[in-house]
């Protein structure tokens, strides 16, 4: 007699809609945020309606998780920047933190950054880019992001086959000490980083967002025991620019532990299973005794409005199969994926191919 199917658990919080930074700066030019609240609401509207999950809030997991990995210069940053801007006049109240300065260089390396500059003024030295602006519910809703993708490593850990964490912010482009790429917190990594401390000899991180997981790559350069490898567009035309290439593969330790596959503009999913299916290939050979986590990222949609590949929402289904054609246990974190319209319907396409139900 066959089981009945179990709906897959989606981990999910309302604490993130306190981060809406309202105003990025992309090629110059103010505009909306495209890292915006509705784009997990409209996730969860999409798998209430298809039916087969089973929404389950976050758990408290303290800060432990995430001090093994960020600095405590950035996160007393990301914890006080806000207020500290609000005392001393630097918002008044309604505009974004986005850094005036950006420490390069000897400036960087020289002490510039230290705890004499005013929080809000040091932003620069731990920053990116001008596209991650910081409100006042920021630092909460980037907890509660990690919290969500911890509870969904703690529910496979249990016995799930797969879990679904409906991060926001996302987190793998954020880095040891540096938060940027809409990225406050590395989600995916601090679940790599606790399966490592609760045991496991080997995790296997997939990524699978349409830009380079340049946090998640730095955070695990020289550590042989987390495999890092990710699928996303070439970086000689797509942010972040400076990672992501082919060559880069790790160092120390860790050489041959980081795999990159740059994709190029207009991939379709015939090119991009291509390149999955070898993904998945080091995924299998590298031996995990951990869950998979797969950072994933619908940006790669052809609606896509900061994205250039080919992907379909039917597509998906096909993607989400290859995940499961590993036959592993699978952690899903939402990295990024900024169309609306569509956001929904291709979550639940590749539930639909990581369960096996279409
Ligand atoms: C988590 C995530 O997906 N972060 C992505 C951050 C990208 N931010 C800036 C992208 C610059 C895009 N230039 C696009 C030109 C579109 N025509
Ligand atoms: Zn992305």
């Amino acid at each position: 007699m066959e089981t009945p199917l179990q709906p897959i658990a989606v981990v999910t919080s309302d604490a993130h809609l306190a981060h809406d930074g309202l105003t990025e700066i992309m090629g110059g030019r103010p505009i909306p945020c495209f890292e915006r609240p509705e784009r997990i609401t409209a996730i969860e509207s999409a798998l209430s309606a298809a039916g087969a999950v089973r929404f389950a809030h976050p758990t408290e997991h303290g800060m432990g998780p995430i001090t093994a990995l960020h600095d405590s210069q950035l996160l007393d940053l990301l914890e006080h920047a806000w207020t500290d801007a609000v005392a001393t006049g630097d918002t008044d109240g309604d505009r974004p933190l986005i850094p005036d300065t950006f420490l390069v260089g000897p400036y960087a390396a020289g002490g510039y950054a230290g705890t004499g500059t005013a929080r809000p003024a040091r932003l620069g030295a731990h920053c990116l880019d001008t596209a991650t602006p910081i409100v006042a519910g920021t630092y909460a809703a980037a907890l509660a992001a990690v919290d969500v993708a911890l509870t969904a490593a703690d529910l496979v850990t249990a016995g799930a086959p797969a879990a679904y964490a409906l991060c926001r912010p996302p987190g793998h482009h954020a880095s040891r000490e540096m938060y940027g790429g809409y990225c406050f917190f590395n989600n995916a990594a601090i679940v790599a980083e606790q399966l490592v401390r609760d045991g496991a000899s080997r995790v296997a991180i997939l990524d699978l967002d349409y830009h380079h997981g340049n946090g998640t790559q730095q955070l695990f350069w020289e550590r042989g025991e987390v495999l890092y490898v990710s699928l996303h567009a070439d970086p000689a035309r797509a942010f972040p620019y400076f990672s992501g290439h082919a060559d880069e593969m790790g160092a120390g330790p860790g050489a041959g532990a980081t795999r990159n596959f740059p994709l190029p503009a207009g991939t379709n999913v015939d090119d991009y299973a291509t390149a999955l299916a070898d993904a998945c290939e080091l995924v299998s050979g590298f031996g995990a005794d951990a869950p998979l986590v797969v950072s994933l990222g619908f940006d790669t949609y052809a609606g896509d409005p900061i994205g250039d590949f080919a992907i379909e929402t039917g597509d998906y289904v096909r993607i989400g199969g290859l995940v499961r054609g590993l036959g592993r246990q699978v952690i899903v974190i939402q990295e990024g994926g900024y169309a609306l319209d569509a956001i929904g319907a291709n979550a639940v396409a590749f539930l639909q191919g990581l369960t096996g139900r279409h």
